[in-house]
C-alpha cells in the first residue's frame, strides 16, 4: 500500500504528501466509529481513487512517535525552543521547563537564542555561558541572525523534511523569526512592551507553515508548562546529562536528591554537571512531589 504524510488538515479532507505529489484524501468511514482522528504529521497508508488520481482514501494511520493535543500535530521531530537573551532576558528555568517537556514527549529540542543585536557585551557574555553549558550537555544552540540569508542557512538542515514546533515565552520573537525566513507569511508580531505588559501571546491560534522544505508549527507554546502529567521517574530521564553518570550511583533508581553515594551529586563538585541544571532538577522534583493528586 502507498504511504505518505498528512501535511494539512482541512474540514473533512487531508492533504497527504506522496513523494512529490499531494493527494487529497478522505478518511475511511471506520475512523469515526473507532474514534481515530488523523493528525497533521501522521504517516498514513492510502489508496488512490484511480491509478493516476490526485485524490484518495486514507486506510490506516501508522503508530505515532508522539502527539501534541494543542497544537494537534503528530510525529514531531524537533522543538525549536526560543529564548531571547534580552527583552525579555534569558530565563534558564523556563528554558529547562521547555526542555523537560520536549524530552518527555521524545521531541528533540534545538535551542534558539534571539535578539543578540539588542544585547550589551555583558549580556552577550552571560548568554555565551549558557550556550556553552547547553552545548556541553549535547543540545544544539543557535544564535539566530537578523539577516534572513544567514537565518535560513542555520535552520535549513534542521527543518528540512521534518515537523517542528516552535515554542517559547511571549515576546521572544518566534513569529518574527518565521517572518524573517518567509516575509510573505506576514504573521502578526507584537511590540515588546505591549506583549510583556499584557503577559499574553500575540499568536493565539495554531498555524502550520511549510518552510525550508519542512513544517514549522507556530504555537502559543505547549498547552501547559506545569508538569501535570509527569512522574518523578520521567522527570529524572529528561535531564539527559544525568543518565550516563547515574550508572555510578550506589542505589539503583537513585533520584539524586537525598541518597548517599550519589554520582550525580559528586559530578556537581567536579563541575561535570552544571549547578544551575541540578537546582532546576531539584525544583521540578519538589514541584511534582508536592503536586496535589487529581481524582
Ligand atoms: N531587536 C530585535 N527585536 C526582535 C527580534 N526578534 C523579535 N523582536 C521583537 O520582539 C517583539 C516580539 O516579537 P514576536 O515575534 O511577536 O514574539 P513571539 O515570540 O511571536 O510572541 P507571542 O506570539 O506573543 O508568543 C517584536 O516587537 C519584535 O519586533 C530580534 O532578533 N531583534
Ligand atoms: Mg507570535
Ligand atoms: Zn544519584
Amino acid at each position: 500500500m502507498l504511504k505518505g504524510k498528512i501535511i494539512r488538515a482541512l474540514s473533512g479532507f487531508y492533504d497527504v504528501q506522496l513523494d512529490d505529489r499531494i493527494i487529497r484524501c478522505k478518511g475511511r468511514g471506520l475512523f469515526r466509529k473507532k474514534q481515530v482522528t488523523p493528525l497533521v504529521g501522521d504517516i498514513v497508508e492510502l489508496d488512490l481513487d484511480s491509478p493516476q488520481a490526485s485524490t484518495g482514501m486514507i486506510q490506516h494511520v501508522l503508530e505515532r512517535t508522539n502527539e501534541l493535543v494543542r497544537p494537534p500535530v503528530a510525529n514531531i521531530d524537533h522543538a525549536l525552543i526560543v529564548q531571547s537573551i534580552t527583552e525579555p532576558e534569558l530565563n534558564p528555568i523556563l528554558l529547562d521547563r521547555f526542555l523537560v517537556l520536549a524530552e518527555s514527549k521524545r521531541i528533540e529540542p534545538v535551542i534558539l537564542f534571539t535578539k543578540k543585536d539588542l544585547a550589551s557585551s555583558k549580556i552577550s557574555e552571560h548568554a555565551n555561558y549558557y550556550k556553552d553549558a547547553y552545548e556541553k550537555i549535547g543540545y544544539q544552540v543557535i544564535e539566530t541572525s537578523t539577516e534572513p540569508d544567514l537565518l535560513v542557512q542555520s535552520l535549513e538542515s534542521i527543518v528540512k523534511n521534518r515537523v517542528c514546533v516552535i515554542a517559547g515565552q511571549s515576546g521572544v520573537g518566534k513569529s518574527t523569526l518565521l517572518n524573517r525566513i518567509e516575509p510573505d507569511l506576514n504573521i502578526e508580531t507584537a511590540d515588546i512592551s505591549k506583549s510583556l505588559g499584557r503577559g499574553k501571546h500575540t499568536t493565539r491560534h495554531v498555524e502550520l507553515y511549510q518552510l525550508l522544505g519542512g513544517f514549522i508549527v507556530d504555537t502559543p507554546g505547549f498547552s501547559s508548562l506545569d508538569f501535570a502529567e509527569l512522574t518523578l521517574e520521567e522527570l529524572r530521564e529528561t535531564f539527559i546529562e544525568f543518565e550516563r553518570i547515574s550508572e555510578h550511583c550506589k542505589f539503583r533508581g537513585c533520584f539524586h536528591i537525598n541518597e548517599p553515594k550519589c554520582a550525580v551529586k559528586d559530578a556537581l563538585e567536579t563541575g561535570e554537571i552544571e549547578s544551575f541544571r541540578y537546582k532546576h532538577y531539584q525544583l521540578f522534583h519538589e514541584e511534582i512531589k508536592n503536586r496535589k493528586p487529581r481524582y
